[in-house]
């Protein structure tokens, strides 16, 4: 199995670029913010908690998050692998998810992380806020902020991966085409 994180801040094209990754390699997609607005879109309790901290740019705590990966990973067994879109954004997220993995006699193949710029990202998201209804886009110091909690909360997870030998970082500046052509180069190398 490969089992591949998609890794980068907000707006770097970890959602856009995993829509190709999933058909070229035949792997299951899992984005946790997909996963939550699905959610929120059906007025669950689960997504009523997500949504109060969706809205301000915050995370939504860990043990929710985690608690709906582990359903939708045991939910897919026969699959030739995972493509994590977004997960894990904590330490301890990454600790129960490699827990998760062993469980499974399995474990991560690499994360790959987008790498963009600040003021490119802040441009991407307003833009699509423009027409993807989403309220995290919209509002500029919500981006902002949901940059800063990548920064604090989420950077740390490329290096926990970096001492297991596993992190490769791609620019994530370019046309589609061309950053998948990077980030193929990245999963052939894992399948050797
Ligand atoms: P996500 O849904 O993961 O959203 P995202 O970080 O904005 O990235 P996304 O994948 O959607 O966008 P992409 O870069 O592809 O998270 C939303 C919220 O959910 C979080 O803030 C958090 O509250 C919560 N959440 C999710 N997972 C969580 C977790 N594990 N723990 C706690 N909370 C969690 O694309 C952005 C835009 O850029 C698009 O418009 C795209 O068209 C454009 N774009 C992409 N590539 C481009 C390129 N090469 N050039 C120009 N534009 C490009």
């Amino acid at each position: 199995m490969i089992n591949l994180i998609l890794f980068g801040p907000p707006g770097s094209g970890k959602g856009t670029q995993a829509a190709g990754l999933v058909v070229k390699y035949d792997l299951l997609h899992i984005s946790t913010g997909d996963l939550f607005r699905y959610e929120i879109g059906n007025n669950t309790p689960l997504g009523q908690k997500a949504k109060s901290y969706m809205d301000k740019g915050e995370l939504v705590p860990d043990e929710v998050t985690v608690g709906m990966l582990r359903n939708k990973v045991e939910a897919n067994p026969n699959v030739k692998g995972y493509i994590l879109d977004g997960f894990p954004r904590t330490i301890p997220q990454s600790e129960a998810l490699d827990a998760l993995m062993s469980d499974m006699g399995q474990s991560i193949s690499k994360l790959i992380m987008l790498d963009v710029p600040d003021e490119e990202l802040v441009q991407r998201l307003l833009n699509r806020g423009k027409t993807s209804g989403r309220s995290d886009d919209m509002d500029e110091t919500i981006i902002r902020n949901r940059i800063n909690v990548y920064t604090e909360n989420t950077t740390p997870v490329f290096d926990y991966y970096a001492k297991q030998g596993k992190s490769a970082k791609v620019w994530g500046i370019g046309s589609l085409d061309t950053i998948f052509e990077r980030l193929c180069l990245e999963v052939d190398f894992v399948k050797g």
